[in-house]
This record gives structure tokens, sequence and C-alpha cells, in this order.
């Protein structure tokens, strides 16, 4: 059957595709400044619903957000039937939409998709979709719903359900609870708090609770969707503090605040001085990252507990949880990339004696090598990650016979941190949940938590060059391919430095590319993340000032 597309196109005509702007489909979606989104977000209703379409109408979701940049800036990403972040395959149909200059090239863009992908567009499509707080937000889901409603208005079956505001992976999770049929719980945002809930409370039981935790959300979506999470716990279970949650002035989103701030700038956000006593932590603008930070008591500085020591945490809980539980023959392992601390990866080796995998950078990559383990925990060092359950985990914690009233203890703790954490996707809610059920079973302070290992000092640089296309790496990002011969000289100068690793890779969502290196104490490690800065600028026609910072 062909695809009535006249109240399509006369639809499209109001949503222009601006000129001189050529958009990419990039690691987290189309992220630029909200007012050059309008035709882009009009055309990912035209990929959501073939994606639909293809996948036996089963539903897919659009999240309009830009996580943690400026407030001015807007995205959309799409989510995939489990949940899951959209098929690699299709990033570029996205981008060839977005870029099609006029209705002619938009339609050809479609009817080579339809071909290609051999899309039966007689099919059904659902598409679900929500947003974060942003200005930009409510007219670019109009542009979105009149896509969708001149999509349906031909022979075409399209429906759309608009959930309004939402954090990331609560649309995430409503995308996985639709297309299972309500298994993995209600595709409701009162389902998401009833199942997060629910297992926390039984996780905490007869633990004493901890002092309250102060949460800065960055002054995004996760400040309402937080406050309703809280109150739907109770503050017997689980006490919070909100901090930069003003939705509402223009101009905060991200300012000064939030998880990206607080990993990046190494220090405390606006509106949280410091107590040695308090605990506190960050979310992102769209709630799907989330660090820990405290203010040490002897020395009174700032203390870090990033995606790298979230994951150690996890790992040592579910590690004691799955011996307890008899179930030796489940894998527990690892996922990190390059930028994890390499004292962190050496405590997952050396001490907890798991599996470590490493990736390359972007939640997509950690999440397929996850799939790899029984029970694949993976976490990037900026505070994204989840832990993931496979079938045969799941299985054997179902159908496992206890022998002891200890052995049935850790079964059921299991089931219930399976149903905890949000296996869609990272999500800082369903961290701090994961994070507050061990500290209480352990009783630890963050300072405790913090002893496992010590960081080795670590600096990143950005370097701005003539073309970072130029950069392509292998191995998960640790070595560089081309430009020929740079690796050879950062090898060289790595091997003078004690516990020293330096990797360049071209970033995915900003014109630069970034230089990180690590080294036995601060000085060797500056030294030599500008050292090697340095060669890139000069090989790769670097703009601006040559970095030689610490030189
Ligand atoms: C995106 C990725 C994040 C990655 C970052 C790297 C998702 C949802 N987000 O924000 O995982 O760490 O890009 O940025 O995939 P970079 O390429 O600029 O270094
Ligand atoms: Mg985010």
């Amino acid at each position: 059957m062909p695809l009535d597309l006249s109240a399509f196109i006369q639809a499209s005509f109001k949503h222009p595709k601006p000129a001189n702007v050529t958009y990419t489909y990039g690691t987290a979606g189309f992220r630029l400044r909200g007012e050059l989104l309008d035709s882009v977000i009009f055309r990912m209703g035209v990929l959501a619903v073939l994606r639909s379409k293809k996948m036996d109408g089963r539903t897919i979701g659009i999240m309009l957000t830009a996580s943690h940049n400026p407030e001015p800036d807007n995205g959309v990403k799409l989510v995939d039937p489990r949940g899951e972040m959209l098929d690699t395959q299709w990033e570029p149909y996205a981008t060839e939409l977005a870029n099609a200059a006029d209705e002619t090239a938009l339609t050809r863009a479609m009817q080579k998709i339809i071909e290609e992908k051999h899309i039966d567009v007689g099919k059904p499509a659902h598409v679900v979709f929500g947003r974060d707080t942003r200005p930009t937000g409510p007219a670019l889901i109009q542009a979105l719903t009149e896509c969708l409603e001149a999509l349906g208005g031909g022979t075409t079956k399209v429906t759309f359900q608009d959930y309004g505001i939402l954090t990331t992976p609560q649309l995430h999770y409503i995308v996985r609870c639709i297309n299972t049929q309500g298994a993995y719980g209600q595709p409701t945002v009162e389902g998401y708090y009833e199942k997060l809930g629910a297992a926390y409370k039984k996780l905490v039981q007869g633990h004493r609770r901890l002092s309250p935790l102060v949460v800065d959300c960055a002054n995004g979506v996760g400040a309402p969707k937080l406050r309703e999470l809280a109150r739907h716990i109770g503050e017997d279970h689980l006490l919070v503090r909100l901090v930069n949650a003003d939705t509402e002035t223009p101009g905060q989103l991200n300012h000064q605040c939030g998880a990206d701030f607080v990993k990046t700038q190494q220090n405390f956000p606006a509106h949280i001085e410091g107590h040695p006593k308090e605990r506190y932590a960050a979310l992102d603008g769209d709630a799907d990252r989330l660090v820990y930070f405290y203010m040490d008591e002897k020395d009174r500085t700032f203390k870090l507990l990033d995606g790298d020591k979230i994951s150690g945490l996890a790992a040592m809980f579910i590690k004691d949880l799955t011996r307890n539980a008899g179930l030796e023959n489940i894998t527990v392992g690892v996922v990190q990339t390059a930028y994890a601390n390499g004292s962190s990866t050496n405590y997952l080796k050396d001490v907890l004696q798991v599996p470590v995998t490493c990736a390359q950078t972007g939640v997509k990559h950690l999440h397929h090598e996850a799939e790899k383990y029984d029970i694949g925990v993976y976490f990037e060092a900026n505070g994204h990650g989840t832990v993931l359950f496979n079938h045969p985990a799941t299985q054997a914690l179902a159908e496992t016979r206890a022998r002891s009233p200890a052995q049935a203890e850790a079964l059921d703790q299991l089931k219930a941190l399976s149903e905890l954490i949000n296996q869609t996707v990272g999500d800082a809610f369903s961290d701090i949940l994961l994070v507050e059920v061990i500290l209480t079973h352990r009783q630890w302070s963050l300072s405790q938590w913090d002893h496992a290992y010590t960081d080795l000092p670590n600096r990143l640089v950005k370097v701005v060059v003539g073309d970072r296309a130029a950069f392509r790496t292998t191995n998960a990002d640790t070595q560089l391919v081309e430009p020929a011969g740079l690796q050879e000289k950062i090898n060289e100068l790595v091997a003078k430095y004690r516990a020293g690793r330096s990797f360049v890779r071209p970033s995915g969502t900003e014109d630069v590319v970034r230089v990180y290196a690590e080294a036995g104490n601060r000085h060797e490690c500056d030294q030599l993340a500008f050292k090697v800065a340095g060669m890139v600028f000069d090989l790769a026609g670097g703009k601006g000032e040559r970095p030689t910072e610490f030189l």
C-alpha cells in the first residue's frame, strides 16, 4: 500500500529546514540551539513512525532534551522498543531526513528508508514522547505533534501519546513497559514510582535510615520528578533535600550546577557550600547522570564519588549477594570506558576480582558490552550507568531453591535489586536508590565508601584543531590510528611517567579533540596531559592558544 503523504507534505511546509545548517545524529541524538530544531523534530516524527512500522507496530519513544547543555540548547533522541537507544544502523537515516533540503528531498529520503528496510507502510505505528523543562520544549512538541497527526491522517494508522514533562530514563522505562504489555511495569510515571519505590522499601526494610541526602537537581526536570518519587517512598525510608530545584527562573538550567558541572569543575555547585557532615549528590539536566560528593572532614577539601566509584560499590554489593545466594555460575562483570580511573580498574580486577571490559565512549556501546555478562554493571566516569540482568540471571533468581534463610535473603535482595534498577538506560533516580540501599546496608558514610581506592590524579584537556575528523581511534578509544605516527609519539611520552596513561579521541558532541592523562602524582599527570595536548595541537593545525598551562 503506498503511503498517502499529501497531508504530511502540507504540514511540512510549516516546518522548513533552515538553509546553511547541517545536522548530525551524534552520540546522543541531535543537539543544538533550540530554535534551529523545529524541522528536525518534525522529521524525527517521520523516523519514529517508520521505525515503529518496521518493528511491527511496537512503540518507539522520542525524548526532547539537551541533557547537561546550556538552557538555550535542545535536542532529540529516539528510543527503541526495549527502551534502548535507537539502533545505530538507523542513525544515518536520521541525519539524512534532517538534512533534506525541501519536501521533494524529504519524501525521497523517506522512500529510500522504506525500500532499504523493506517496510510495510500498511502496518500501524505507535509513538510516545516526553520533554525536559527547557523553554523551547513546548513549541518543538507542537511540531512533532503536527507531523504525527499529518502522517496518521492518510491511510496509515499512526497513534501517539504525549507524556509531558519527564526525565529521559522515565521515557525509556515507559517505552519498555508498553512493549512488554506491562510485564516490565505500568507504563505511567506513577507506575515507575511504584516499581522503584516498592523495591527500595523492601531492600532497606529493617535497616537504620541514613542522614538526609542533599541533591543538586541542576534546576532541571529532576527537581519536580525526584520530589514526586521521594513523596511516594516516604520520609521514613528516604530523606532528600532538593537544591537547585528552580525550573521557573530563566537561565538557571545547568547553570553553575548539576552533575556535569560538579564532575568537570571538581567542586561544589552553586548553593552548596559543603559541610563535612552532609551527604551530597548531583543530577544532570535530564536526570540520567549521577555523581555523589562530600567535604573531607580532615582537610576540608571537595571529594568526588563519580561513575567509577558507583560502579565499584555496585559490583562489590552484587558480587557479595550472588555469592551468598549460591549463584556461583552467574558472572558479574563491569564495563567501563577509557576515561575510567586506572585505580578503579585495578580495584575491580584485583580486589573484587570481577572481569572488566573497556568499551568505546557513549552509553550505547557500554550497554551492549554489559549485555554479554549475566549481571553487567556499566558506568561512565561522568555518572551515566546502570546494571543489566540477562535472561539466565533472571531465571536463576526465579528458580533457585534456597537451602538456608541466609541464601533466601540474598536471593530476595537480588530480585528486588533487579526491580529497583532501571535496566533500560542509566537513571539517576534509580542509581540514587541503589547507592542508598548499599550505604544503608553497610551503614557507611560517603568517606567510608570513598576509601575503597584512591583515584590516580587525572586531567582532561580540550584541543581545538583544524579537522577533528582526521582523528580515528581503535581499541575502545585507547589508541589512535590516524593521524599516522601520533600514537607512537604518545607511547614514548607515557613511558616516562610512573603509572602514566594517556589517550586522545575526537569528541562526539563538541568540535574539539579530547586529551586524557593520568599519572602517579598531580605534577606528572598535568605535565603529561599538556605535553600530549601540545603534540596534538602542533600536528593537527591547532587553533587558538597552544595548551601550555602546566609545562
Ligand atoms: C554523550 C553520551 C555520553 C558520553 C558523551 C561523550 C549518551 C546518552 N551520552 O553525552 O555517554 O560520555 O557523549 O561526549 O550516549 P564527547 O564525545 O564529547 O566526549
Ligand atoms: Mg543527561
